[in-house]
């Protein structure tokens, strides 16, 4: 007995000293030390024996079972050693590294574009109203006077929810809106997102923003409309920016006219350096806009009295601005999310 006791000690030696990982000493502990164990079943001999070799071969097995569990803790302390070693080596990091420095988002040109034009009509006594960009085809069409047959109702136009609802083309459906709920004067900017259904290019996008205003009271007149645009040029663009305004047609608007500001590249010249301007194409203007007064059918549409009250109405897209302002001329820019674009401002 004392032969198989000892071989079966060596490979347990053997077994303990080769486990590779805690699974292996595990599986080597359980075969060797466990409850059914390999030195467990030489216990179980024991009692076959005679008193004399039943006390030796007990002490045999002892010190087996001492010099084995030690064997076991330092095989184990030596794997733990190991994988915390392992483990420090892979979660090294190198504090005297730089730091990486987070992306810090930006304000976006566009509503930098905007919040500076809304500021300026604040400055002059004009409140901010906003509402749904989902509108009803009642505030988008019949309301701003447009007759029956007018092409922007067409589906080829404007983008529809249902019978019903739509992505609204202007933001004029908030002016109605805001003249529905309250009595004038009225003096209101509307910054906005529009939808309509045009093929993306260089100067076109589906998606744009738009700032109109409205002026209603008593006594309101077209002198009124062409001085705060001209306020509005020049503190957008500056002391030497003017505006022009030629006869248009709208249907929420009569007269109408579309508005112009001096050329903010060749400043009105026509040319700069020797060459034609071709921002302006040497014309020293450039159409930013539509205006007008507003028509006695669309206050009447909101319950005013026309033959008390008259107003002014004008709108312009924020990209057209927000292009002239910093130098763009691709309107898909501001719709990239490119941040090699957007880091620029
Ligand atoms: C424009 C041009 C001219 C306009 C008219 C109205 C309303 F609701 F008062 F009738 N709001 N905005 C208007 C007038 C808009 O955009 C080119």
């Amino acid at each position: 007995m004392r032969d198989e006791v000892e071989a079966m000690a060596k490979e347990a030696e053997t077994a303990i000293g080769a486990a590779a990982d805690m699974g292996a000493l595990e599986a080597a502990r359980v075969e060797y030390l466990g409850r059914k164990g390999r030195l467990r079943a030489f216990y179980d001999q024991l009692k076959q024996l005679d008193a004399d070799s039943r006390r030796e071969m007990g002490q045999l097995l002892n010190a087996v079972r001492e010099r084995l569990e030690t064997l076991l803790a330092d095989r184990q302390a030596a794997l733990e050693a190991e994988a915390e070693q392992k483990r420090l080596a892979s979660e090294r990091i190198d504090v005297t590294l730089p730091g990486r420095a987070p992306r810090i988002g930006k304000e976006h040109p566009l509503l930098a574009t905007l919040e500076a034009a809304v500021e300026i009509f604040l400055g002059l006594g004009f409140r901010v109203a906003e509402g749904p960009e989902i509108e009803t085809y009642y505030y988008s069409f019949p309301a701003l006077n447009y007759p029956e047959w007018h092409p922007a109702m067409d589906e080829q136009m404007t983008f529809y929810i249902t019978d019903d609802l739509l992505l609204r083309s202007q933001t004029s459906t908030v002016q109605i809106r805001t003249m529905e709920a309250q009595q004038p004067p009225v003096r209101v900017v509307v910054p906005g997102r529009c939808f309509r259904r045009d093929t993306v290019d260089a100067t076109h996008s589906h998606t744009f923003y738009q700032i109109e205003g409205l002026l209603v009271d008593e006594g309101v007149t077209f002198a009124d409309l062409k001085g705060t645009l001209e306020i509005f040029a020049r503190e957008m663009f500056g002391e030497d920016i003017h505006t022009r305004i030629r006869p248009d047609f709208f249907p929420f608007t009569e007269p109408s006219a579309e508005f112009s500001l001096t050329c903010v590249k060749c400043r009105g010249a026509g040319e700069v350096g020797g060459q034609p301007c071709r921002l302006c194409k040497t014309t020293g203007w450039l159409e930013v806009g539509g205006c007008g007064m507003v028509d006695p059918n669309v206050l009447e549409n909101v319950g005013y009295d026309s033959e008390r009250y008259t107003g002014w109405a004008f709108g312009c897209g924020i990209e057209r601005l927000a292009m002239l302002r910093y130098g763009i001329d691709d309107i898909r820019l501001f719709y990239m999310s490119d941040m090699r674009f957007l880091e620029q401002f």
